[in-house]
């Protein structure tokens, strides 16, 4: 084979056969040609023939398959190329090489222009599916909000500041002083006995009010002060409907030089009129705590009816909100206060019970089961 003679027209033969099986393989890939423009045929919103990413990608590996296939080291064409050489005369082996070249630019050139095409519409659509509207709106995150008792905690706390309250934390568990000795809560008292108050096994209480908190405060502030001290407070009763052995409270203490009843009933007036409306009245029932003397019970006009009765305020048009007084001068002497130069007044209300009144709760329980179908109503 190596010595055998070759004619011009056995290249010319071999060459125009070579083409014919191109040209078979790649009439599929024919679509794709037409110029620099072609590819917008296929891509966009005028687009009239249609391809994606993915058919795209694999035409294009196919395209290249078959440039190697014809025209690579190892096909036909390497071998008509070679076929050249082997021609004796000078001229033939001229003309045999221009035919030869004439063909594999044809042939090049079909490629370059399908390759052209599919590289555009490649480029095209890859840029196309990472193309983000930046002018399109966030996707908000679903916001929780703040538990009822928070917001109405909250409420009652900005009145009580802009009337120059501070407010006041302390610890849930307490020493028998602080729960009850400095309250003027007598040795035997059944607030202290086990069956009211939960103990811990080391002689400590959970606090039963916030008042703790309060003497905590006398000691390090002194006065003249004014604090609110809000928490959870607990006590050994069986969970209903308007019970639960853990609640929320509110107190508030004033202690100054001159302090009377009057600026007490002043103080819970202006609060309720501030909570529930201007039209709020309030009445002041005598009552008894050990920590205050006098003591009392406050009522407010209720906020469903204004006072006419109603379901909500049992009939009576009234609604208790917690019991008050001036503070006990044994109180100010446990925290070493001279009752003869300073006097005060303190109060305490539930908030989970104002605020089951409030959205007329028919469980105070609803509140604590943390039942987002619940939660989601506020
Ligand atoms: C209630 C209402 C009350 C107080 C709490 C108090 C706090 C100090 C001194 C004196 Cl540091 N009193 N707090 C006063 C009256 C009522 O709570 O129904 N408690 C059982």
């Amino acid at each position: 084979m190596a010595s055998e003679v070759i004619q011009y027209e056995d290249v010319k033969f071999h060459a125009e056969m070579s083409v014919i099986a191109f040209d078979q393989g790649f009439g599929r890939y024919d679509r794709f040609r037409g110029g620099p423009d072609r590819y917008r045929d296929f891509v966009g919103s005028g687009g009239s023939e249609s391809i994606t990413l993915k058919e795209a990608e694999t035409v294009l590996r196919e395209l290249e398959d078959l440039r190697t296939k014809h025209l690579g080291k190892k096909s036909g064409w390497a071998v008509v190329k070679k076929m050249i050489g082997r021609i004796p005369s000078e001229e033939e082996r001229a003309s045999a090489g221009q035919l030869v070249l004439a063909h594999e630019i044809g042939m090049k050139d079909k490629l370059a222009d399908a390759e052209r095409t599919l590289k555009l519409i490649i480029d095209y659509l890859r840029v196309e599916r990472e193309r983000v509207d930046v002018t399109l709106p966030g996707r908000r995150p679903r916001r929780g909000h703040l538990h009822p008792i928070t917001l109405l905690r909250q409420r009652i706390e900005d009145i009580f500041v802009s009337m120059g309250y501070a407010v006041e934390d302390g610890p849930e568990v307490e020493t028998d002083f602080y729960n009850f000795t400095a309250l003027n809560i007598p040795e035997l008292h059944p607030a202290r006995s086990p069956q009211d108050t939960f103990y811990t096994t080391g002689g400590l209480s959970l606090r039963s009010q916030t008042s703790t908190v309060q003497i905590h405060a006398m000691r390090r502030r002194r006065p003249p002060l004014r604090v609110i001290a809000p928490g959870r407070v607990f006590r050994r009763d069986t969970p209903d409907a308007t019970h639960n052995p853990m609640f929320f409270q509110l107190e508030g203490l004033l202690v100054e030089r001159g302090v009377t009843m009057g600026h007490l009933k002043g103080t819970l007036s202006e609060f309720v009129r501030r909570l529930f409306g201007a039209g709020t009245r309030t009445r002041f029932r005598p009552s008894y705590f050990p920590f205050t003397e006098p003591s009392m019970e406050a009522d407010y006009s209720c906020f469903k009816c204004g006072g006419a009765g109603c379901r909500l305020c049992k009939g009576s048009g009234w609604i208790e909100l917690g019991g008050s007084g001036m503070v006990h001068p044994n109180v100010l002497r446990a925290v070493k206060i001279d009752p003869e130069e300073f006097s005060g007044f303190a109060f305490g209300l539930g908030i989970d019970r104002m605020c089951g009144l409030m959205y007329e709760l028919d469980d105070i329980r609803l509140l604590f089961e943390n039942d987002v179908r619940f939660l989601e109503q506020f």
